[in-house]
């Protein structure tokens, strides 16, 4: 569609005025960011509505990605982008004397996500519509995403995260597709026609799940797919006879519970957390979904479900709504009168199950008592699946009891989310290429043997719309200029860079570019938390969220060595280092916050210390999120991706840091070996441990922690100065990272992450870095090279590679 200047003021006006009752001269930043949001809106409205139209008056096959998390970020640029009307809107705003980036800076980040599984999600959508594939995301609306993080004394604190306080520009609410959901009470049964029992759920909790669409817009396309988000409520309103007995706040408390279903984002990506409400969440939004998806199938199909798997397929993110396995069993059985075999075949063809980690710990499983109360007729579908399913386990298995009981759906107590997954599922996939291998040769080695068809990998990417094109327009003009357009939708194109690389003036312009990625980043940091960042240091970038396998204390530990050198040997020459961190830990994860509280230490006191001024910095980015992350991968030197070999699944903040000609400082983990695969050995570097031989070491019980400490003088000072009052006067503040490092507590090993074993090779890699940034233009190579072969880390190929293997989609147009 034509972008038409006046057209588009025009709306902006109507909006202000019938929205706000305001002239321009009178609309606040937000106002305006809100103004200009609707008139984006406004602009690709009708193809938004002829795709819903298309979808309404025939069923197409089409993927629904279930996921509890999508990390969506901020959308007004991402949207006139791929709109393709960004230069229209700027312009637009510049006539009318208004600053776009201050528009786009009222936009709240939508923080429906912890990290890279959420983020995922994001990215996987604007792929689906950038390469016109029929698609659906389903999840929750929650009220309150990722908290905000600010830090007080080095201390993280949290604070909730009111992104909805001035509405969602949009989102559309659709009043007229809410569904009921149930919970609790008790579960009747009588006998219906022949062989039939219906079963009924008596005297449940009812909720009301309203969806919010959100347009999903595909770069260049017609095609706007929507991402549809439940909201909860309740359909009782508030208890007016208790309001009039003065009871005021027991007359809300069923508005309120029922709320809360999606008042949150539980901020946690480790261990599952076994509470109720979690649990909730899951079947609220998994049962919301496929009810949806079953109302709008009888309308085209009737009762006849056989067509049902051919026009549905399900993918869902990790186990958090695996619980949608059992509802759609009853759905069809109890709803709609379809016998159990068939509603399983139907079921077992639907379903698609990704897993997104090794660590056992983050495997969901949900105590008996506390499903069984909450969703007593799953509860019972899933004591069938599992009873039918341990006959056939006996009749394959037989005398094999230990792993008949190890991989029961249902055993000690507990369900088994993961493995109810892969049984009922006809793909389970892995996100990077040595993840799969892990899960097919140890973590799910009995499931691959079981079902060795289903086992496929399909690894990760990120979209290059959003993490190039939108976050770094000079390096996106660089790359244009050099190969033409195109890369945008398929970036494989840029693999054209290679032929600069040995052309001076390329590489010249591509320091150049990073340069001023460098400054805009200072900026940006000096005013939000009046941080100085010295713009001809080495930028040292570790952004993530904080977990001990990712090992940000490997990191600390080095830059104490480092400091302790500077001031032993300050004649060392050495190119100077700023070393960035931006990282949200979980809530109830004491010692990732006590990391946390020690990168801020040491930051405090590296950068007050004179005698390491202009050769070493350290600085903690706070409340790290996707707008944020947009400005700091353009800037980076190196991107550390330094988890314990075989922890990492994939990771994708590895991919972002190559598009934007950051150079890899990692171990073999994850998809950091197919980066490496890519970009060459010689444009990364490389250290420590592989799975393999971490592997060995765990399963021979031989690591000695305690070795490297003697005999490696660097690390045995760094460990005293954490307990010692060097950083901090208070010599019980990092006692708990000291004791877990070299003695193990709380019933674990000492150093379970192998951060001691690591640190000479960490070490010693940083030198080459050293080196190896003194040649500017080597240095910028190796850039060129990363950013020239980072093509396979788009998520339009982790897509096709979808689509070809499970989702078997066709291509949608959209007059
Ligand atoms: C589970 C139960 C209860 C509460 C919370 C959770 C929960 C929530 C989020 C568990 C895990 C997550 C998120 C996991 C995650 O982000 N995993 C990352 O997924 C990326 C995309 O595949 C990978 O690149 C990363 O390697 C992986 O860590």
């Amino acid at each position: 569609m034509e972008f038409n200047a006046d057209e588009f003021k025009e709306t902006l006006a109507t909006r202000l005025k019938w929205q706000y009752g305001k002239y321009i001269t009178q609309a606040t930043k937000h106002d305006l960011f809100d103004a200009v949001a609707a008139s984006v809106l406004e602009h690709v409205m009708g193809y938004w509505m002829k795709n819903r139209r298309a979808s309404e008056k025939e069923i197409i096959r089409r993927v629904y990605y279930f996921s509890a998390e999508f990390l969506i970020g901020r959308a007004l640029s991402n949207n006139i982008i791929n709109a393709r009307i960004d230069k229209g809107v700027k312009n637009v705003l510049a006539e009318m004397n208004l600053d776009y980036a201050e528009i786009e800076d009222e936009e709240p980040d939508a923080g429906l996500g912890n990290g890279g599984l959420g983020r995922l999600a994001a990215c996987f959508l604007d792929s689906l519509s950038t390469l016109n594939y029929p698609a659906r995301g389903y999840g929750i609306r929650y009220e309150y995403g990722m908290f905000e993080q600010k830090i007080e004394n080095g201390y993280q604190m949290e604070y909730p995260d009111h992104w909805l306080a001035h509405r969602d520009p949009w989102e559309i609410k659709r009043s007229d597709l809410a569904v009921t959901v149930r919970f609790g009470g008790t579960v009747t049964s009588r006998p219906g026609p022949g062989e039939r029992i219906i079963f009924s759920q008596e005297s449940a909790e009812r909720v009301t799940a309203t969806p919010f669409d959100v347009p999903i817009i595909g770069y260049g396309t017609n095609v706007v797919n929507t991402l549809r988000l439940w909201q909860a409520s309740s359909p009782d309103g508030f208890d007016l006879q208790l309001f009039n007995e003065m009871q005021y706040r027991h007359a809300v408390d069923r508005q309120v519970d029922a709320e809360n279903i999606s008042r949150v984002l539980y901020p946690n990506d480790s261990g599952p957390s076994g509470k109720a409400l979690r649990l909730k969440q899951q079947y609220f939004f998994a049962s919301a979904s496929l009810q949806d998806l079953v109302r709008h199938y009888v309308g085209f199909c009737g009762e006849d479900f056989s067509k049902f798997a051919d026009l549905h397929v399900i993918q869902l993110n990790d186990t958090h709504p695996v619980v949608a396995i059992p509802e759609l069993m009853r759905l069809l059985m109890d709803e709609h009168g379809v016998g159990w075999d068939e509603a399983w075949v139907v079921v077992t063809k639907t379903f698609a199950y990704t897993n997104h980690t090794i660590l056992a710990e983050a495997l969901e499983k949900w105590p008996i008592d506390i499903f069984r109360g909450l969703l007593p007729r799953i509860y019972q579908i899933v004591e069938e699946i599992n009873h039918r399913f341990n006959i056939t386990l006996r009749e394959k298995l037989p005398g094999d009891y230990q792993k008949q009981s190890r991989m029961s759906i249902m055993v000690n107590g507990m369900i088994n989310m993961a493995w109810l997954a892969i049984h009922a599922c006809f793909s389970v996939n892995g996100v990077a290429a040595l993840h799969t291998e892990i899960l097919k040769k140890q973590e799910l080695k009995d499931w691959a043997e079981l079902y060795p068809a289903k086992f496929n990998n399909k690894t990760n990417g990120v979209t290059q719309r959003r993490w190039l094109l939108s976050s770094n327009p000079d390096l996106a003009a660089f790359i244009t200029a050099r190969v033409g357009h195109g890369w945008e939708t398929d970036l494989s194109k840029v693999k054209g860079l290679e032929h600069f690389a040995e052309d001076n003036a390329a590489l010249d312009e591509l320091i150049s570019v990073k340069r001023r990625n460098k400054e805009r980043l200072a900026a940006y940091l000096k005013a939000t938390q009046n941080e100085f960042l010295d713009i001809e240091s080495i930028f040292d970038v570790q952004i993530k969220r904080l977990h001990e396998y990712k090992r940000q204390l490997l990191n600390m530990l080095h830059i104490m060595y480092l400091y302790d050198q500077i001031l032993e040997n300050p004649s060392v020459v050495r190119e100077p280092r700023t070393f960035i961190f931006g990282a949200k830990a979980a809530s109830g994860y004491r010692r990732a916050k006590t990391i946390i509280k020690l990168i801020n230490t040491v930051a405090d006191r590296v950068n007050n210390d004179r005698r390491v001024r202009g050769r070493l910095r350290v600085v903690f980015v706070e409340n790290y999120r996707v707008s944020v992350a947009e400005r700091i991968f353009p800037a980076a030197d190196v991107s550390e991706q330094i988890s314990t070999a075989g922890k990492e699944a994939s990771g994708t903040g590895n991919m972002k840091f190559m598009m934007n000609g950051a150079l890899t400082l990692g171990t073999l983990d994850g998809a950091n070996i197919e980066i490496v695969e890519e970009a060459g050995a010689e444009n990364a570097f490389i250290f420590g441990l592989k799975a393999e031989e971490i592997r060995l070491i765990e399963t021979q019980q031989a690591y000695v922690s305690q070795k490297y400490i003697e005999n490696d003088s660097r690390l045995f000072k760094v460990l005293e100065e954490l307990i010692d009052g060097s950083f901090d006067p208070d010599t019980q503040l990092f006692r708990e990272l000291y004791d877990s490092l070299v003695y193990g507590i709380e019933g674990q090993r000492a150093d379970p992450y192998y951060v001691l074993a690591d640190f000479a090779a960490y070490a010693e890699a940083q030198q080459k870095i050293d080196a190896a940034y003194a040649n500017k233009r080597s240095w910028a190579r190796k850039a060129l090279l990363n950013i020239a072969n980072s093509g396979k880390f788009s998520s339009d190929r982790t897509i096709e590679d979808y689509v070809r293997d499970i989702w078997k989609l066709k291509h949608i147009s959209v007059e």
